[in-house]
């Protein structure tokens, strides 16, 4: 169990207060009336207070630092979640377009970096969770068993280019998952942020990946969110990857799963910055020369885009390559989300060739 767990809200209010590390979103919105407010409220899943800060409570070093304990949370923790929800999707108002992925024959767009000299690889990612199931500070370990065989049961029936084979992680030896985790299809239990939300409870049962054979379309189960599907593929072709996508969600969408939604918000996920489309759409892109640039961060975040390190959120870039994505999936539809990381990729692949006097 995660060493939070033993924290009640009280205290773990406490210990944020007390931290020095910069503000985390939940530190910024956690206002003492917030926290009198909210501090006794219990979730339709029982979920609590504790249970939705405990992470960025015990981590200070957090950049949102909040989760939701379950879908039914975006309710009744609605005091906190809200302006956090807000601050990070740069919204003044929660509403949200209906799902729209445009027209996939006539994208207008497709290999970002035809020369192959900058983009590595491109990946496109959607969330998806159980409506009847809490998230991970809720979850026992039946639920995790329960929702994986509903999961796997919906994965076959997968059709073409789409169709594939379920691995569970219980029993898959740890040759294999370093292999899988080093070649970025598999994800692992090293995150001290999603620990302490809960999200290694019961590791690793219930846990699994889904390959398409050419593993270009991959399905986790049971990682941070109950599901996310992901389309991924070497070099820069943005259109092949995103139309991919839109396919297997299209499919999965007719499969029969009740997904956790909020008129104003979205699909529901775990974590509030993953909610709305849940979409990020990222490059490993080789930049050193604007990633050394002391305004890097603000050349990102004016075009509302993220750099990331090369194995996942919180690690470090490697060789100059780095991961780059939307920010912004809550008040946009996807075919927007997507043209904004478009534009934003665009951006960098010119501001590096102008530092290299290309
Ligand atoms: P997410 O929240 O989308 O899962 P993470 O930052 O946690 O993002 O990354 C998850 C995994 O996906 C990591 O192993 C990371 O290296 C891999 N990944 C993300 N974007 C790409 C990409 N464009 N190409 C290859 N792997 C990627
Ligand atoms: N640990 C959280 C994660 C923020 C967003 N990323 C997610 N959900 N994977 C933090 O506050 O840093």
């Amino acid at each position: 169990m995660a060493e939070g767990a033993k924290y009640n809200a009280q205290e773990l209010y406490d210990r944020l207060k007390a931290a020095t590390a910069p503000e985390s979103l939940l530190k910024k919105h956690l206002t003492p009336q917030v926290f009198a407010e909210t501090k006794d409220l219990v979730s339709k899943f029982k979920g609590t207070l504790a249970d939705c800060i405990r992470s960025g409570c015990m981590n200070p070093d957090s950049g949102v630092g909040v989760y939701a304990c379950d879908p039914d949370a975006y309710t009744t923790f609605a005091a906190l979640l809200n302006p956090v929800i807000k601050d990070y999707h740069k919204v003044d108002k929660l509403e949200h377009p209906k799902p729209d992925f445009g027209d996939t024959n006539n994208l207008g767009f497709g290999d970002l970096d035809p020369s192959g000299n900058m983009i590595v690889s491109t990946r496109v990612r959607v969330g998806r969770s159980h409506a009847s199931y809490g998230f991970p500070p809720v979850l026992t370990l039946e639920d995790r068993v329960d929702m994986e065989k509903k999961t796997v049961k919906c994965l076959e029936t997968l059709t073409e280019d789409l169709a594939g084979e379920y691995c569970p992680l219980t029993g898959m030896t740890k040759e294999k998952q370093a292999e899988l985790t080093a070649d970025h299809f598999l994800f692992n239990d090293s995150d001290r942020f999603l620990r302490e939300a809960g999200g290694y409870n019961d590791w690793p049962t219930g846990r699994g990946i889904f390959f398409a054979k050419n593993k270009k379309f991959l399905v986790w189960v049971n990682e941070e969110d109950h599901l996310r599907f992901i389309s991924m593929q070497m070099g820069g072709n943005l259109g092949e990857v995103y139309t991919r996508l839109v396919k297997a969600i299209k499919q999965l969408e007719s499969s029969g799963l009740d997904f956790a939604k909020k008129d104003e918000l979205g699909y529901l996920t775990f974590c509030p910055s993953n909610l709305g489309t849940t979409l990020r759409a990222s490059v490993h892109i080789k930049i050193p020369k604007l990633a050394a640039e002391p305004d890097f961060k603000k050349f990102c975040d004016d075009l509302h885009i993220q750099a990331r390190g090369i194995h996942g959120e919180h690690t470090e870039s490697v060789g100059g390559v780095y991961d780059i994505s939307n920010k912004r999936r809550l008040g946009l539809t996807e075919i927007q989300a997507v043209q904004e990381m478009r534009a934003g990729v665009e951006a960098v692949i010119k501001r590096e060739k102008e530092l290299a006097g290309k």
